[in-house]
């Protein structure tokens, strides 16, 4: 079965990808998770992006702040997509490793997502993975309707109460 591998370059990220994790599991995808340093384990994190694809997973999601290169690390060894978390780990709030992150140069592309965006990070892992698979499309429509159903309860709400 495919599978997500979710990387952060130190233990430390893990209160942020555990939002990825959670949603991850929610949708019923296995994941591999795992801590891999571009910096301080260079060789390790290598391999692992050099085998992904052999290994089974279908994308990979990598996790990491201040000067964050592990996910570009990761892109530079692998052609499985990569999605990109910058964690704000930093007296700079994130927008290190968000520029570290996003600013790929072209021909490596890395998918990244917000400051400390876990969810979307999973989200976008699950569409992704849901191209070809149409149980996960339809989990993913319903937690779309979801999302719109608690959006018009709130709506609802403080229009009768500020009428
Ligand atoms: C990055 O440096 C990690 O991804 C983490 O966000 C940050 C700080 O790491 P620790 O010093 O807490 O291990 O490589």
């Amino acid at each position: 079965m495919s599978k997500v591998g979710i990387v952060m370059g130190s233990k430390s990220d893990l209160p942020i990808v555990e939002k990825a994790i959670t949603v991850l599991q929610e949708y019923g995808v296995s994941i591999e998770v795992r801590v891999l340093s571009a910096h301080r384990c260079p060789d390790q994190a290598r391999e692992f992006a050099a085998t992904a694809r052999e290994s089974g997973f279908s994308v990979l999601i990598a996790a990491a702040g201040m000067a964050a290169h592990l996910a570009g690390a990761l892109a530079a060894n692998t052609t499985l997509p990569v999605i990109g978390i910058p964690c704000s780990s930093s007296n700079l709030d994130g927008t290190d490793a968000l520029l570290s992150t996003v600013m790929m140069p072209p021909g490596i592309p890395v998918a990244t997502v917000g400051i400390n965006g876990a969810k979307n990070a999973a989200l976008l892992a699950i569409q992704i993975m849901a191209v070809t698979d149409a149980a996960l499309a339809e989990k993913l429509a319903q937690g779309r309707a979801k999302d719109t159903a608690a959006v018009l309860e709130a709506d609802a709400e403080l229009r009768a109460r500020y009428q």
